[in-house]
Parts: C-alpha cells; sequence; structure tokens
C-alpha cells in the first residue's frame, strides 16, 4: 500500500526587496517557486536584512519590502498554502547566523564572487554584513531543515557554502541540520541582458533597456524587446555566439512551454522581427495577470499586513525548534 503519510519534503528560498524584480528574477526563480508550491512544504521570504548590505534610504526599504511581498502574493504564491513572510520578523534568522558565523572560515566566505563582485562596484562600503551575507543566507535555509532551494545560477556558490556549514556544523555537534539541495531550472537559470548578453539580467543595471521589469507597461516591454541585441545571420536557432538569440529563445521557451527545437521550427523561413513580436507577446501575456493582481492587492495594506503577520508566526514556529536544538548542541547555558 501506498504510504500516503510520506513526510513531504520542505523547500526555502528568498528574495530580496531591492526593487521590482525583473523578467530574470521571475523566470529564474519566482516562477520555479508558484511550481514548487504544489507539490511541497514551501516557506519564501523577503529578504530585507541581506539588503541592509547596500544601505538602502530606510523609507525605500520600508516600501520596497511592502512591494516585494504583495509581488510574491501576485505570482500566485497562496499565503494559507505556503509560509510567505519577511525576514526580519522572524529574530531566529539572525540569532542562527551568529552561530553559524562561528562555523565559517574567514577563507571561505573571501572566496564567494558575490562578495568580490559587490565589493569591487561599491568600494565606499565594503561592510562585514556584505562579507557574512551567505552565513545569514545559510541561516535562512537550515532553520527550516530545507531539503531545496529553488534559485537562480548566479546562487550556486552560496548554496554549496550552505551545505559546507551545515555538514560542518553536523560533524562537530552531532547531526542536526538538513544538508540543503539548490533546485536551479533548467532554462531560465540564467536570463541575460537584452542589451549585453554575455552579462546577467539584473534589477540594478543603469540602464533601464537592458532590463524587462515585472510591472513595466506592455508597450514598454514590446519596445525593449524591440531593440534587444540579436546578430547579423537572421535565422532563429540556438547556437554558440548567438547570445542574443539564445536568451530570447529563452525567454520564449520558459512562458510558452516550447522546447527549442519547436521554436526553430516555428520560425523557420522567419526573420527576427517575427521572432520578436511572438517573444514580446508571450511575455506580455505572462505578466499581464501578475500587474493586475499587484495593483489589486497593493490597494489592501492591511490584507497584506494580515499575511506577512501570520507567516511570520508560523515561520517563527519552526524556526524557534531548530534555534533551540543548535543552541542545546552547541554548549549554550539553557534554562
Ligand atoms: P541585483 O541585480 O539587484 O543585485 P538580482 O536581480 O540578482 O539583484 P536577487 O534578489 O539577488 O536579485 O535575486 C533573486 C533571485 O533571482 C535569485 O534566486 C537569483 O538567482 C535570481 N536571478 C537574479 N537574476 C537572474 C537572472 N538574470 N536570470 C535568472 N535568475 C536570476
Ligand atoms: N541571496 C539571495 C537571496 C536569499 C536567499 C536566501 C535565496 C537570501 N536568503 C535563502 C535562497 C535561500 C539572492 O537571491 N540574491
Amino acid at each position: 500500500m501506498e504510504n500516503t503519510a510520506e513526510k513531504r519534503k520542505t523547500v526555502l528560498s528568498a528574495i530580496q526587496p531591492t526593487g521590482i524584480p525583473t523578467l530574470g528574477n521571475y523566470l529564474g526563480a519566482l516562477k520555479n517557486w508558484k511550481n514548487m508550491s504544489k507539490d511541497y512544504d514551501c516557506l519564501y521570504a523577503v529578504a530585507d536584512l541581506h539588503s541592509l548590505t547596500v544601505r538602502p534610504e530606510p523609507s525605500a526599504l520600508r516600501k520596497q519590502t511592502l512591494e516585494m511581498y504583495a509581488l510574491l502574493l501576485a505570482i500566485g504564491l497562496d499565503p494559507q498554502e505556503s509560509i510567505i513572510f519577511i525576514q526580519s520578523h522572524v529574530p531566529e534568522h539572525s540569532q542562527l547566523a551568529w552561530i553559524l558565523n562561528c562555523c565559517t572560515q574567514f577563507g571561505e566566505a573571501a572566496r564567494m564572487t558575490q562578495f568580490k563582485d559587490k565589493s569591487e562596484k561599491h568600494p565606499e562600503n565594503i561592510n562585514v554584513g556584505l562579507f557574512s551575507y551567505p552565513v545569514l543566507m545559510a541561516a535562512d535555509i537550515l532553520l527550516y531543515q530545507a531539503d531545496f532551494v529553488p534559485v537562480g545560477a548566479d546562487q550556486k556558490q552560496h548554496l554549496e557554502l550552505a551545505r559546507n556549514i551545515a555538514d560542518r556544523f553536523n560533524t562537530v555537534y552531532g547531526n542536526t541540520f538538513t544538508v540543503p539541495e539548490p533546485f536551479i531550472g533548467k532554462v531560465g537559470a540564467s536570463i541575460m541582458s537584452l542589451q549585453d548578453p554575455v552579462h546577467k539580467m539584473s534589477k540594478s543595471d543603469p540602464n533601464p533597456r537592458s532590463f524587462i521589469s515585472m510591472l513595466d507597461d506592455d508597450n514598454v516591454i514590446v519596445k525593449k524587446i524591440k531593440s534587444a541585441v540579436t546578430d547579423s545571420e537572421a535565422k532563429v536557432r540556438y547556437a554558440e555566439g548567438k547570445d542574443g538569440i539564445n536568451n530570447l529563445m529563452g525567454i520564449y521557451s520558459c512562458c510558452t512551454g516550447k522546447s527549442y527545437e519547436e521554436i526553430e521550427k516555428e520560425f523557420e523561413g522567419k526573420g527576427y522581427g517575427d521572432f520578436k513580436a511572438a517573444v514580446a507577446e508571450a511575455v506580455v501575456n505572462e505578466l499581464r495577470p501578475v500587474k493586475e493582481e499587484y495593483h489589486r492587492l497593493m490597494s489592501d495594506k492591511a490584507y497584506l499586513n494580515e499575511c506577512a503577520k501570520n507567516g511570520a508566526e508560523k515561520a517563527e514556529r519552526l524556526a524557534r525548534r531548530t534555534l533551540l536544538k543548535a543552541m542545546k548542541k552547541t554548549g549554550l547555558y539553557m534554562l
């Protein structure tokens, strides 16, 4: 007989409230969050503590945190089904992060490419938070004994570090944490800039034509895709050296579910103009319901606050259990 009582696996992920997410964030991460919410016990957080590493203007951080929370609901995450919360509302994250800081080697944190990139880009503010950023991320994950962590390809190194920290803690103090696996979707894992398709699409790119924001108007989306960089071959096919077309094919594939082969067939004998028009239409159709729902939710702040409060309470119940276990194992004196 099938064992229906088998425990479902746990999924955790988080996104920083550093601005309206891009199509890259959506196809690389958020869309998988939604897909996984049916089959797993999912927790999704707005990582506001992580955003402090770039010292945002306080009123902007406050506003963007609520906006990001609303967007998570707008993409179709159901607060009854998944636990959706704001990281700083669950103090256990910071508490476990300190314990894990003491299980992380300086050298391994110094190897993180995101730390090196961000330090280079912002030499005026290389703070210790930026350095221990991935340790807080490990705490987010390990607190909930997460089995899978859906993220874009750029987060793989941070996930590797979280696994090493979990392993080390388990070896030194005895089995405490589940060692998490990254879940990186194949096609959307790295959506590239529309203007410079060898670099990832990023919401902090100074050129707004390089990215599509999830809340861009339909006509803006069409314009941005029309002006996307391509090549001179004028043939829709996935191949090395055709970064612009490969990227648009990836976007089209994520939005329509079609394979690269099917896309090549569909556009056989057609030019880039037709292809770009189809990509734009697919993206517009994909984002339209999300935008509508987002604007509806943003006009009901009381509902959003209520959901965030319930989410934090549910998350804290789980987090507390793991934190106490870790505290006990490390020898902290407990009453
Ligand atoms: P920023 O560009 O402002 O530094 P970001 O756009 O990378 O930030 P994050 O909040 O750091 O956004 O990432 C949220 C999630 O989106 C992560 O899982 C990350 O891997 C994923 N992601 C970010 N950019 C892309 C992209 N271009 N393609 C696919 N996934 C992405
Ligand atoms: N650093 C992540 C955001 C993040 C995260 C997490 C992702 C914070 N905590 C825990 C997965 C699991 C990023 O996407 N830039």
